[in-house]
């Protein structure tokens, strides 16, 4: 039963909850086999800021961009800022991409030749460079180093090599900057990854101190992990920094967030209200990490956010004392169906009037439809290029 007081409460948290959407998910990307190219695309890095403003225009909660280096390099990061702002939307993470150059065939940061390892890690720093200039907070670092076969290279010696880069890049930091470190299972590397789990994550941001957390991409874990007891563990260690949302049927899919699994994302968001961690205040960055490859890229983006912002107001319902109360009394068929009846509420009007009363459309998907936004772009972004893999 949920009391009007409540209603008020979870009202003003959704208000308030931000999501940041990345620049490459804006442009043409895909999977190895085939890459499908859609008109309208982004063909620089101030169209995909465009393309995020649009998002958040309508969806009123998502007032950030992630940029990824170099597939947004430009000459003036000042002036790409200011192009930002005057589009409503700030500059977020600024992601590294130290995986794309011929150099990194044997690892960037782990690599055995100090050269390269010095070029990977001159990277690190160039983004922390671009964070000074965009006002940027974050500094997220997918390293896809690892080995593909045993006694390829030695496991441990990289640890050390990964923990020396990333001692330079921390040290480096402003007092308000600080490391986003994600993991990743597998791929590209397919015998051993160099960071591949929380676990490997953690303890390289424990080493290097509180500017460093945890980044989980949730789609970056063994089937069937419980990626809710990561978020829970994190969070009660002060180390979980950021998600990469997306979701996923068999690996790293990058589907859209919520549409797999959404039972799982609203657990994941339960954790993270039941630590009080949704405020933009707690500091977790809540990111979309995701490739749209045969599904319209704008409409898949606010349909993300969407997902994300009704598995919130599904966890915003759920009756903590009610749930409280059956886990002390051992009731396990009563703490689940507390947790299970918020979950089956259907949130969509609450959600509908909540944009209502921002001055939004309640439908931001159809909004966008009638917006006339789409027929713009693809008139006047020929020539749209795929800014993300093998750009
Ligand atoms: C790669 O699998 C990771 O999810 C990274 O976050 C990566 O930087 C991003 O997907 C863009 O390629
Ligand atoms: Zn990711
Ligand atoms: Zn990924």
């Amino acid at each position: 039963m949920i009391l009007l007081s409540d209603l008020t409460a979870v009202k003003a948290a959704l208000r308030a909850q931000r999501i940041e959407t990345p620049s490459w998910a804006y442009a043409n990307s895909g999977t190895r086999f085939k890459v499908f190219p859609q008109p309208g695309v982004p063909r620089t890095p101030e169209e995909k800021i465009a393309d995020a403003a649009k998002v958040h225009e309508l969806t009123g909660i998502a007032p950030s961009v992630a940029l990824h280096i170099p597939w947004d390099r430009v000459d003036d990061y000042g002036a790409l800022t200011k192009y930002a702002h005057d589009l409503g939307i700030e500059i977020g993470a600024i992601n590294t991409n130290v995986f794309q150059d011929e150099d990194y065939k044997l690892g960037s940061v782990t690599n055995p030749d100090p050269r390269i390892r010095r070029k990977a890690t001159d990277q690190l720093l160039e983004a922390i460079d671009i964070m000074d200039a965009t006002g940027s907070k974050d500094l997220k670092f997918w390293f896809s180093d690892g080995i593909n076969y045993p006694g390829q290279d030695d496991l441990r010696t990289r640890q050390d090599r990964l923990a020396a880069a990333l001692r330079e890049a921390y040290d480096r930091l402003g007092d308000d900057q600080r490391i986003l470190l994600e993991y990743k299972l597998f791929e590209p590397a397919f015998y051993a990854t160099d960071v591949p789990d929380w676990g490997t994550s953690y303890a390289h941001c424990v080493e290097l101190g509180p500017k460093a957390t945890v980044c989980i991409d949730t789609g970056h874990h063994a089937p069937g992990t419980n990626i809710e007891f990561i978020v829970a563990f994190l969070l009660r260690q002060g180390k979980l920094g950021a998600f990469d949302f997306n979701s996923r049927f068999y690996a790293d899919d990058d589907l859209m967030a919520g549409a797999a699994d959404p039972f799982q994302l609203f657990r994941i968001m339960w954790e993270i209200v039941r630590a009080d961690a949704l405020d933009p205040s707690y500091g977790i960055n809540f990111m979309l990490d995701q490739c749209h490859n045969i599904e319209a890229k704008i409409p898949a983006i606010i349909r993300s956010v969407l997902n994300v912002q009704e598995a919130t107001a599904k966890a915003l319902l759920v009756d903590k004392e009610a749930l409280f109360a059956a886990q002390q009394n051992g009731d396990v068929l009563g703490a689940n169906a507390v947790l299970m009846d918020a979950y089956n509420t259907d949130v969509r009007p609450l959600l509908a009037e909540l944009r209502e009363e921002a001055g939004l459309d309640p439908d931001p998907i159809a909004a966008y439809h009638r917006s006339g936004y789409q027929e713009k772009i693809v008139a006047e972004r020929a020539d749209g290029r795929q800014a993300g893999w093998g750009a």
